[in-house]
């Protein structure tokens, strides 16, 4: 469909960014703060240490006034629950609680509305070391971090993510250091138990939500990636669908139905990995709602049909690996892709929100969508990043034709609001509206310093996306 009318952008669309705790605030292993799986896992070669970051942990004051000069409505960032309860459970650590509530005020010093993660890829390491998510008690510990965090921040924080991509996490926990799957006999009954163990802790959390805090909003934070046949042959169409399921509706079938999609099941049961279902469980997954979807979008996938003779690939959060008898990854010959190889598909950004909407009827907030490239600071302090407004500036574009087609979109937080560190590559890949002085191992000044993109953004966002 081609519309000439645009429809303006909502009144009170929450433009923002993103962040995530292990990857931006440093002070890894100070101020009270336990090891998390990720101050554990072992770094990959040539890429910095997670101990500094940008050390939000202490310029948070300086970045989030930047990001209120941006205009910023919105600041989604997670809390460390290592630095909230360094063993995962029992003793609080107040210095933790008091960092978050002094973040959480600044960003309402700015009427910038907290939007926050739960949990996004750092499990403290004491629960790791007793076996993490595979443990049914996993589920409790969980619901007790939610409950501490609605406990000290509910009376302000209005808007709430439970787990940051539980799909990556189940898919690519080896790739983000979150998983070590040496010497598992059957890797999917381990992960798939994980995941319905996560299930339960989202539906629980969200549960909880809404009995604890006034007016409070929840939802999940999966990465969606609608995913293509590589042609319209029958059988790639069929391997499409399966990677959906996995990849996607798996995860969005269950927060919002509380029910799992038949063709993962299908899948786990071909397996053998259904995972453990005490009496009651699927009570509480259908009786827990979301408020709204909050997705991570970064570019579609395509695949051919597979006929099981090839071995299993390795894929990353955007690469997708080869799964023998269900899909086989297929380079989209039509997409560019970036220095790091992601495919870019603004109009299947598009085409994502249109079809989560027609699945789940729910309002929708796009939790990262962002271009990983090495931006280079010019000697007089500028970082020129034209590749990155072009990629943004497209996707927006997107977001404004599915409101228009009658999709509801209630904001757009890209990765990132300021640098910070990579998954698995490092500072050298770059994401931020703000840029760090620092190289992977040389610390230098760690000045902030505003991109192109940064005055660029914040003329979209005072103009509500109209200025693109
Ligand atoms: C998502 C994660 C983020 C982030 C982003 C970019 O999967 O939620 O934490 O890092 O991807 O990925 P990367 O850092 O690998 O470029």
């Amino acid at each position: 469909m081609i519309l000439k009318k645009l429809k303006p952008m909502p009144k009170d669309f929450l433009w923002g960014a993103s962040t995530s705790a292990y990857q931006v605030e440093g002070a890894n292993l100070t101020h009270g703060k336990g090891p998390s799986v990720q101050d554990i896992k072992k770094v990959p070669e040539g890429t910095s240490e997670l101990d500094v970051c940008a050390d939000f942990y202490h310029h948070y004051k300086e970045d989030i006034a930047l990001m209120a000069e941006m205009g910023f409505k919105t600041f989604r960032f997670s809390v460390a629950w290592s630095r909230i309860l360094p063993e995962g459970t029992g003793a609080v650590n107040q210095e933790g609680i008091d960092f978050y509530n002094n973040v959480i005020d600044e960003c309402l010093k700015y009427n910038i509305e907290p939007l926050v993660t739960m949990f996004h890829f750092d499990l403290p390491a004491a629960l790791e070391k007793k076996g993490g998510w595979s443990r049914r008690e996993s589920v409790d510990e969980f619901v007790n971090f939610a409950k501490i965090l609605y406990e000290n921040y509910g009376d302000r924080v209005k808007y709430w993510l439970t787990i940051n991509e539980q799909n990556v996490l189940t898919l690519n926990g080896e790739v983000i250091g979150t998983c070590d799957l040496k010497g598992v006999d059957n890797k999917y009954k381990k992960l798939y138990q994980e995941n319905h163990h996560m299930l339960l802790a989202q539906a629980k959390a969200m549960a909880l939500c809404h009995e604890m805090v006034p007016g409070g909003k929840i939802g999940p934070a999966p990465n969606i990636s609608l995913v293509y046949p590589a042609s319209c042959k029958p059988k790639d169409v069929l391997a499409a669908q399966n990677l959906n399921a996995i990849r996607n509706w798996l995860y969005l079938d269950m927060a919002v139905f509380g029910r799992y999609n038949n063709l993962v099941w299908a899948f786990l049961e071909e397996h053998d990995a259904t995972p453990v279902i005490e009496d009651g469980d699927m009570d509480i997954m259908a009786s827990a709602h979301p408020d709204f979807i909050g997705f991570n979008y970064y570019s579609t996938a395509t695949v051919e049909w597979n006929d099981g003779t090839e071995p299993a690939g390795r894929g990353d959060q955007q690469i997708s690996g080869d799964e023998p008898g269900v899909f086989k990854a297929y380079p989209n010959p039509n997409l560019l892709r970036t220095e790091f190889g992601w495919e870019i598909d603004p109009d299947g950004f598009r085409a994502t929100m249109r079809e989560i909407y027609s699945r789940y009827h729910l309002p929708m907030i796009v939790t990262e969508n962002g271009l990983g490239a090495y931006d280079k600071l010019t000697e007089d302090g500028k970082v020129h990043d034209q590749y990155r407004i072009e990629y943004l500036r497209k996707h927006i574009e997107q977001i404004k034709l599915a409101c228009s087609e009658g999709v509801e979109m209630m904001g757009y937080c890209p990765w990132s609001a300021i640098d910070l560190v990579s998954t698995h590559e490092g500072v050298v890949k770059r994401y931020g509206f703000i840029y760090v002085n620092r190289d992977e191992f040389d610390l230098k000044d760690l000045a902030r310093y505003k991109k192109d993109s940064f005055y660029w953004y914040k003329k979209v966002i005072e103009t509500n996306g109209e200025d693109l």
